[in-house]
């Protein structure tokens, strides 16, 4: 099995929203995106747009029938700036015209004048002013203060990891259509049709009834459309209903670039203690969040940064603390792996740095420190299942960790301009939505008369092939063909409350919903297969038509007919459903599924938020050109915890689109703001992600077998983000090839690494002379320093 839409895309056919045929009499809208930063809206005067040719309205947040407000944490985000301006790209009115280069063009004769307001673009400065968008939150194990002391080594430093782009594909996007009775169907590239929906009913002044979403696929989203699809469809749906026309409103990549948040850049303090063993006693670390001008789910991602604080290890002190900055730039959003990244992140560089001040291998203080089966984590969960260790003790096997070793060492001993980095990466991530709420999922389920199925559950598809697993599982329950089962687009109207399809969940959620449903129209058609072969019309059955209590739970389905004792029989498929709706026997079910057991207590910190963890090692190993700063991934090698796949290939390839995913965050993909807050890295010459040449030349992910895990659907385990964090093995690898270049420097913990950035971290000395416009020092060699542009260096406290 491939994803559903393999032949599709491939010849280009495949629908996204901008490829829908359009309505007749359909218009066009388009955003005026703020200028600045932050400031108060002076003048905004739309008669001279409202003018211009082509254009048929042009609306701003007074248009608005309902609530000017699109928040889903907090309500702090209005649709349409009101009064105030808080970052460049902030929508500010909505032209409508009847050609998307018409809206364009009469932008610019909306006169807005803004008055300049102070513009904060730090967390941490951002915190000092108090403009925080929750309270700080901590996790606490143990006692940090007590095991300082025991401590033979205590680092303390900071961490910087940088912002993502998605750059899904298809650009946020939506095709809003009026209806009857004030209806509106908004057709929209988004993860949350119930998000929508809910945002859409809100902003119009109706009942959620009122308003039908429904998702046919999204060309990609990474989280980028969990939360921030919403406002796009929210201003098509109050323009179709204001002017009764559909609306397209989709977004050039440009302005998609520039108007909507990213992965959160953190900075973090971090302070680790440890025993000369390389054991790890306490951890401290505080995490400064940048959530942009709004909340959007920086509160989730954040908790999820705190869940994750440990990685993989267990750390019996504790104290972590999480610190969400309100700042002046797009808000911030999810993006794969949700804060967990950021937080892997800066314990990853805590343990390389402490491994080097001990004189040990990397490698070592990790795994002396890996999660052990019922180890505590700081939220108060033991480790159940844990597959740490022997994802661990596999890689290490597999690919031969040793003989890596000894040839990077030979390679480095002899290339003193080129020098090769190795590090491991292990990953350890709780699969269900911190939000316990969402942890929730829907399917409905007919058969039709000539056996045929549809599925409909509450999973968007966006490339990850949730719907061939969705398919897969229908396929297990009801063992027919799988060309007989069609997965539908996720509408409202079909499976309603739906939680986005995030976190990882979409097909456990969703995929144990449709077994369960499934599993109800099985269980009646069963009783029919009984019944029916009691007549003896099917080669079986005979011997016990006059028995009563004939022993029906010898029937069962196999290859498309109905087995009996064993023994296939006469009875199709097709023929057992056209013989149930002969007997009036309903041929649709509705299931709801919850995963059980989990729970959180905010007020203490602790609980049991996860259904499960998903576990994993990865050896990457990179070379690095020491004159230019270059590098390439020589290989990238993982073996991760999946149990038996639904579908192999699907599989797979989401976890090497992770794995090369997660590199680009810590390695190429920087994201740059102009002082004025205005993104300078708006298009693909000046950002730039993964391409087929900056990928690992080797790329190799085993799935570990056995296991079982009853939480995931047939014993799988969720694959969606796990995989993104291998990135930061392959970051920690390119470290080690610069140590092994320059032993003496103590490097920022500092990322994105681009070749720019290597190149001078890797000549500080240089660096300096440059900028001071002094010549450089005679004598060649580079001098020590822990002179790097940095604050990582020991202090007592
Ligand atoms: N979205 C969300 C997520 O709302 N809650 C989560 O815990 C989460 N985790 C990962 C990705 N998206
Ligand atoms: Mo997500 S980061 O939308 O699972």
């Amino acid at each position: 099995m491939k994803n559903l839409d393999a032949a599709l895309h491939l010849r280009g056919e495949t629908r996204f929203v901008d490829d829908l045929p359009e309505p007749e009499g359909t218009l066009y809208a388009a955003a005026l995106a703020s200028p600045s930063a932050h400031g108060r809206i002076a003048r905004l005067d739309t008669r001279e747009a409202a003018r211009w040719p082509g254009v048929l309205a042009v609306l701003t947040a007074a248009d608005i029938p309902g609530e000017n407000q699109i928040g889903t944490i907090l309500p702090d985000e209005p649709l349409l700036a009101d009064g105030e301006v808080h970052y460049v790209g902030q929508p500010v009115a909505l032209v409508v015209a009847a050609s998307a280069a018409a809206a364009r063009s009469a932008l610019g004769a909306v006169e807005l004048e803004i008055e300049a307001l102070p513009a904060v673009f730090e967390p941490r400065e951002a915190y000092e002013r108090g403009l925080l968008i929750v309270p700080p939150r901590s996790f606490v194990l143990g006692d940090v203060e007590a095991a300082w002391k025991e401590c033979d080594c205590i680092l303390e430093g900071t961490a910087e990891s940088g912002a993502q782009e998605h750059l899904y594909l298809e650009t946020q996007g939506s095709l809003a259509l009026p209806g009857e009775h004030g209806t509106v169907k908004v057709i929209a590239a988004t993860q949350s049709p119930t998000g929508v929906q809910r945002v859409v009913a809100r902003v119009l002044g109706v009942g959620m009834h009122a308003v039908q979403v429904e998702v046919q696929r999204l060309g990609g989203a990474f989280g980028g459309k969990e939360d921030q699809a919403t406002p796009w469809a929210a201003l098509a749906a109050l323009a179709a209903v204001r002017l009764g026309k559909p609306i397209k409103l989709v977004l050039r990549r440009q302005e998609d670039m520039r108007c909507t948040g990213k992965r959160h850049p953190y900075v973090s303090d971090y302070r680790i203690g440890l025993k000369s063993s390389g054991e790890i006693l306490a951890y401290e670390v505080t995490f400064y969040q940048n959530a942009g001008a709004a909340a959007d789910l920086s509160p989730s991602i954040l908790e999820r940064s705190l869940f994750h604080a440990t990685g993989s290890y267990y750390v019996p002190n504790l104290k972590a603390t999480g610190i969400s900055a309100r700042t002046n730039l797009p808000p911030n959003t999810a993006f794969r792996g949700f804060g967990g990244p950021q937080a892997m992140f800066v314990i990853e560089g805590a343990i390389a740095r402490a491994a080097r001040a001990l004189g040990l291998e990397a490698a070592a203080v990790q795994e002396k420190n890996l999660l052990r089966e019922g180890d505590t984590f700081p939220y108060g969960m033991a480790a159940a299942g844990c597959r740490a260790r022997d994802c661990w003790a596999e890689a290490l096997r597999r690919y031969e960790l040793e003989a890596h070793h000894r040839r990077v060492h030979e390679f480095n001993r002899t290339h003193a301009l080129e020098k090769k980095g190795l590090a491991l990466m292990p990953v350890c991530f709780g699969i269900s939505f911190t939000n316990t709420v969402l942890n929730q999922g829907g399917a409905l389920v007919h058969v039709y008369t000539d056996g045929s199925v549809a599925v409909s559950t509450g999973a968007v598809e966006m490339g990850q092939g949730v719907k061939v697993k969705i398919q897969a599982v229908a396929a297990r329950v009801f063992p027919i063909d799988p060309a007989l089962i069609r997965v539908e687009s996720t509408t409202t109207l079909t499976v309603a409350n739906t939680s986005p399809t995030a976190a990882s969940t979409g097909a456990d959620l969703n995929g144990k919903a449709t077994e369960l449903a499934c599993r109800e129209i099985l269980a009646r058609l069963l009783e029919v297969a009984a019944e029916e072969l009691a007549t003896g019309k099917y080669g079986a059955g005979e011997a016990d038509r006059d028995e009563p209590g004939a022993d029906r739970g010898s029937v069962e389905i196999a290859a498309g007919r109905v087995v009996w004792n064993g023994e296939p029989t006469d009875l199709s498929w097709r023929s057992l459903v056209a013989a149930a709706y002969a007997r009036r026997v309903s041929l649709s079910a509705q299931a709801h599924y919850a995963t059980p057991k989990i729970w959180f207590d905010k007020t203490r910190e602790k609980g049991e938020p996860f259904a499960y963890h998903v576990y994993g090692t990865a050896l990457s190993e990179v070379t690095l050109d020491c004159l230019r700063g270059t590098y390439d991934v020589d290989g990238v090698w993982a073996v991760h915890d999946l149990g038996p796949s639904l579908d192999p290939l699907v599989d797979r390839g989401q976890a090497e689109g992770g794995i090369v995913q997660g590199i680009g965050w810590l390695t190429m993909e920087e994201v740059l703001y102009g002082e004025d807050g205005r993104l300078m890295t708006r298009d693909l010459s000046t950002y730039k992600i993964p391409d087929m040449h900056a990928a690992p030349r080797s790329l190799e992910v085993h799935f570990l077998e056995g296991g079982s895990n009853p939480l995931g659907v047939f014993n799988a385990k969720a694959i969606g983000e796990p995989p993104f964090m291998y990135g930061i093995g392959t970051f920690q690898a390119l470290r080690a090839a610069m140590h092994a270049y320059r032993p003496e420097l103590d490097l920022p913990l500092v990322a994105p690494l681009t070749p720019e950035r290597v190149l001078s971290l890797l000549y500080p000395e240089r660096l300096r002379e440059l900028e001071l416009g002094q010549p450089a020092r005679a004598g060649g060699v580079p001098k020590a320093g822990g002179g790097s542009a940095t604050k990582t260096t020991a202090k007592k406290r």
